[in-house]
């Protein structure tokens, strides 16, 4: 079985993030291009991988995973001599888990109230991911001791978060640009190699 993994990618999408990431992680990967416009991602093929039609999806020695968190948490699970996930019983993966989480279940769904301006989350609703503000507030604090969500070391969690902030910051979100503890973290994450690499794509 091969140890190449099938990177379904479309430069306008999510797969960016999962670029990073397979970059960071030093895993060896090629590229399928999915072409949005000849409707590649719903053909019964890519349906049978992944039944919602969307990108990123990867295959790894037979193994389908989909959803960014996911296959990055997979990344940095499968190639843990890159060091991008606190091993289980090391205390930072609570930590790691927390803002892997938070990053799709809560940032992703809030920027995205924001920037499609649906309504926010009523205060104290049982909507998980709360408003815009709230989580912007969160991460800012998260940061405060930095330089990376960890503190001092850098995990998979800075990929998907970081990733986020970058594209947030660069479609003028409001609240990141001109805040330092945001405009320093990104600088520094695309200052790293293996982002500028992808982002040259
Ligand atoms: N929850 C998914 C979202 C994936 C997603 O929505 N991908 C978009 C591109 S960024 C897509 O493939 N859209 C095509 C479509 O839905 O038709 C994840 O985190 O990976």
């Amino acid at each position: 079985m091969t140890e190449e993994i099938d990177f379904y990618h479309n430069p306008r999408s999510r797969a960016q993030m999962v670029h990073w990431m397979l970059e960071e992680a030093g895993a060896p990967y090629r590229i399928v291009p999915v072409d949005f416009d000849k409707g590649e991602h719903k053909t019964p093929s890519f349906l049978a991988l992944n039944p919602m039609g969307k990108l990123p999806t990867i295959v790894h020695r037979g193994v389908v995973v989909t959803e960014t968190a996911a296959i990055i948490a997979y990344l940095a699970d499968t190639f843990p001599q890159a060091g991008l996930a606190p091993l289980p019983g090391d205390p930072l993966r609570g930590a790691y888990y927390r803002w892997l989480f938070f990053g799709a279940g809560c940032f992703e769904p809030a920027l995205l109230d924001r920037m499609l301006k649906r309504p926010a989350p009523e205060p104290k609703s049982a909507v998980g991911w709360g408003s815009y503000e709230e989580v912007v507030a969160t991460l800012k604090k998260a940061l405060a001791g930095g330089p990376y969500l960890l503190g001092g070391t850098f995990s998979a969690a800075d990929v998907y978060v970081g990733a986020e902030l970058r594209w947030a910051m660069a479609f003028g979100a409001p609240g990141l640009k001109g805040e330092r503890a945001f405009d320093d973290y990104v600088a520094r994450l695309v200052a790293r190699p293996a982002c500028a690499r992808t982002l040259a794509v």
